[in-house]
């Protein structure tokens, strides 16, 4: 039953294009039908172009897709929408569960929307297929966002590594400029590594904390603390506000020990209260003001520059791996040389010299 929906969902997902769908022989028929009228890519990209948000969806989808005919697709949309590309600010969030960020989105966008920007939310969450339901609770948090027609939020793609979802929402990004979507926000939640990979695509990165959680001072995650442009302490409000109060002034004393970042930028400490909409509006102040700011001095089009030099690199590497272990002869090989090295009769490195030898 689990299983079923589980198809069921996934059908969905792909938008009626998935390769569980082609596999179901007695819809073969239909599908025949639907794919003669299917948008060719040139379609696709001209609606794009125009802001259809069907059109985009679609386009999604065929990025997100597994068929080799869906990616060779989706190539050629994101190479007609590269030239529209980048003209957006793009904006990380991240946070841990529960911290606020459906609610500080729902409400930030709203506050965009308002201003007639053009707000995309995107999401990395490489946990996200196991976690299906949080998805839906999250559209539930963003319930007026949702129906925001100068809003578009999209899940992360399910059932992938965490770089096959950061490529992927790299590739979403390049089609959500196109579609003439100005700010990009891009969600994750702060365990693991996802954070980093949304560091590497996006202008501005804000942290989301709670007062009193403990780890103000303990330096936890210094990683993620390094990386945030801002750190906005969110639920400050009612009883908390006090607490929140005085965590501002911790963190702004920690921020002073880290080495002053590249971009010149001093990051910031703010309150915030995503529930009742206070602080909302000084969060996109600052963004604009760093927006601003390293633009002026040229650290902002580096940056891009250098994001995109180093998403090539990862690309490769991705591509190389995939096509290393994907091959059959590679699969066969590998097994027997775990089995040599679980006899004692090959190292590792020995091994792995050898396999790659068999690559060439
Ligand atoms: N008091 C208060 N509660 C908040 C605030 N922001 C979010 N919450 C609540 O915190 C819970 C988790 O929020 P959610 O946005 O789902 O967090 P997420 O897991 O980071 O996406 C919900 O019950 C929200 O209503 C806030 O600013 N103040
Ligand atoms: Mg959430």
């Amino acid at each position: 039953m689990a299983k079923a929906s589980k198809h069921k969902s996934a059908l969905k997902e792909q938008d009626g294009v998935s390769q569980q769908e082609t596999t179901n022989t007695s819809s073969i028929k239909a599908i025949k039908q639907k794919r003669k009228s299917q948008p060719t890519a040139n379609d696709l990209v001209a609606e794009i172009l125009k802001g259809n948000i069907t059109a985009l969806s679609r386009a999604i989808t065929l990025i997100e897709s597994k068929n080799t005919s869906h990616l060779e697709k989706a190539n050629t949309i994101i190479k007609a929408c590269l030239p529209h590309a980048n003209q957006s600010i793009r904006i990380g969030i991240t946070g841990v569960p529960g911290v606020g960020k459906s609610t500080f989105i729902e409400a930030f966008g709203k506050h965009l929307t308002a201003q007639n920007k053009k707000v995309a939310v995107l999401a990395i969450d490489p946990s996200s297929s196991l976690t299906k339901g949080s998805i839906l609770g999250d559209k539930t948090r963003m319930e007026d966002l949702v129906k925001d027609k100068n809003a578009f939020i999209r899940p992360s793609p399910s059932g992938e590594s965490l770089g096959g979802v950061a490529r992927k929402t790299r590739e979403t990004i390049i089609l959500c400029e196109a579609a003439g979507f100005d700010t990009i926000i891009i969600e994750t939640v702060g365990v693991g590594q996802s954070e980093t990979a949304v560091h590497s695509m996006v202008d501005f990165f804000l942290l989301l904390k709670l007062a009193g959680a403990g780890d103000e001072l303990q330096g936890i995650k210094r990683g993620i603390i390094e990386m945030a442009d801002a750190i906005a302490i969110n639920k400050a409000d009612g009883d908390n506000l006090k607490k929140a109060k005085l965590a501002k002034v911790e963190f702004n004393r920690a921020l002073h020990l880290y080495p002053k970042k590249e971009s010149s930028w001093n990051p910031k400490v703010i309150l915030c209260s995503a529930l009742h909409n206070d602080g909302i509006d000084d969060i996109w102040k600052i963004i604009e003001e760093y927006i601003v700011l390293t633009s002026e001095s040229g650290y902002l089009n580096q940056k891009r520059k250098d994001q995109n030099a180093f998403w090539l690199i990862q690309t490769i590497e991705e591509q190389l791996k995939g096509a290393f272990f994907n091959d059959s002869k590679i699969k066969e090989e590998l097994q027997k040389q775990i089995q040599l090295i679980e006899a004692d009769k090959t190292t590792p490195f020995a091994a792995a010299d050898y396999l790659l030898s068999l690559n060439k």
